[in-house]
């Protein structure tokens, strides 16, 4: 009994300890040393009395807790034995790092530890490196559910309910600190988090082609889906069908805006582009073809003297009905001539 109540008493303190995880969670190198030493500390301070479980679910003392501070980039699970999460958790764990994915059925998540099997409620916090760019959250919850983006409540979904949310967020490059807070109420529990990189919003380098594309035929509001279409010519021929159906893009009345930089050498470049049906070409921000009307496959041209160095190119197209297809390539007509050095100098 006596060593029961000494492994208590420590998860108590160390969990009082756990806010300054969160403060430390930038300052990743020291962070762990931090929280080991805090722990340490605690450790060595007098033990509290064994208490029981008061009627209202909120627990007394931690029943289990992991023997050392959880990891950062690990999930801390705290599960509490009311639906709130108040009060101490019944139960801390480590629950990897990997994506959250229980479904426990009618079971309780560890009876062992005294979690029950309905009227518990749970906070997974960890620290996850992201890169610059758009993601996707997924998230199954049966029942509710809230996530956070470094303490910030970005989608809020408490109530009773076997559903699936999806959030999505630009995150800037490096960690950041991810919350999940779950309840379950009565019947089954389940709760799975995951997140990728948003498969409609690519990064991309500003030497390839950004291809923007709009659910209309105007380039009308926030493009539905951002791609990498290469560093090659663009050769699309799209036919009868979406370029991006499952990023809510038409098969028909559909834009894209395709921009990059391109190294060029001196020179007249000849700027060749296809279109059904309308397109526009512009060289560092300067109209030079403007087509922009319903028509079948139909090719132009443009001539443009460019200095050495980058330059930006942008194309604007749309198609309104039947076959839809944009080529743009370009090729070096006449080198600028070299400069003469003047005699004596
Ligand atoms: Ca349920
Ligand atoms: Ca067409």
């Amino acid at each position: 009994m006596k060593r029961k109540s000494e492994r208590v008493g420590e998860r108590e303190k160390e969990s009082s300890a756990f806010p300054l995880r969160f403060l430390c969670a930038f300052a990743a190198p020291h962070a762990i040393s931090i929280r080991v030493l805090i722990a340490s500390l605690f450790a060595l301070m007098p033990l509290p009395a064994f208490h029981a479980q008061a009627p209202s679910g909120k627990s007394k003392f931690i029943q289990c807790a992991p023997s050392s501070p959880v990891v950062i980039n690990h999930w801390q699970g705290e599960y509490f034995n009311n639906r709130d999460l108040s009060g101490l958790p019944t139960m801390v764990r480590d629950d990897g790092e990997g994506a959250l994915d229980f479904d426990w059925g009618l079971k309780s998540p560890d009876a062992g530890c005294g979690v029950r099997q309905d009227d518990f409620s749970v906070r997974w916090t960890r620290v996850a490196p992201f890169g610059d760019g758009a993601y996707r959250f997924t998230i199954a919850a049966d029942d509710g559910v809230r996530l956070y983006i470094d303490g910030k409540r970005r989608l809020d979904q408490w109530r009773d309910q076997m559903a699936s949310h999806t959030l999505d967020a630009v995150m800037t490059a490096g960690n950041h600190e991810i919350t999940l807070e779950y309840y379950e109420g009565a019947g089954s529990a389940a709760v799975k988090l995951r997140w990728e990189r948003h498969p409609c919003f690519a990064n991309v380098p500003p030497d390839h082609w950004r291809g923007e594309y709009f659910d209309n035929p105007n380039l009308t509001g926030q493009p539905k889906m951002t791609r990498d279409d290469g560093e090659n010519a663009l050769d699309f021929d799209f036919g009868l069908k979406s370029p991006g159906e499952s990023c809510q893009i038409p098969a028909d009345d559909f834009s894209a805006r395709w921009t990059r930089t391109a190294p060029m050498a001196a020179g007249t470049y000849r700027f060749t582009v296809t279109a059904d049906d309308g397109a526009r070409l512009f060289i560092d921000g300067k109209k030079q073809i403007d087509e922009w009307r319903n028509q079948a496959p139909a090719t132009f041209v443009a001539d443009v003297a460019l200095t050495a160095g980058n330059h930006r190119i942008v194309v604007e197209y749309y198609d309104h009905t039947g076959g839809a297809v944009a080529k743009v390539d370009w090729q070096l007509i006449a080198r600028a001539p070299a400069l003469r050095q003047r005699p004596g100098k």
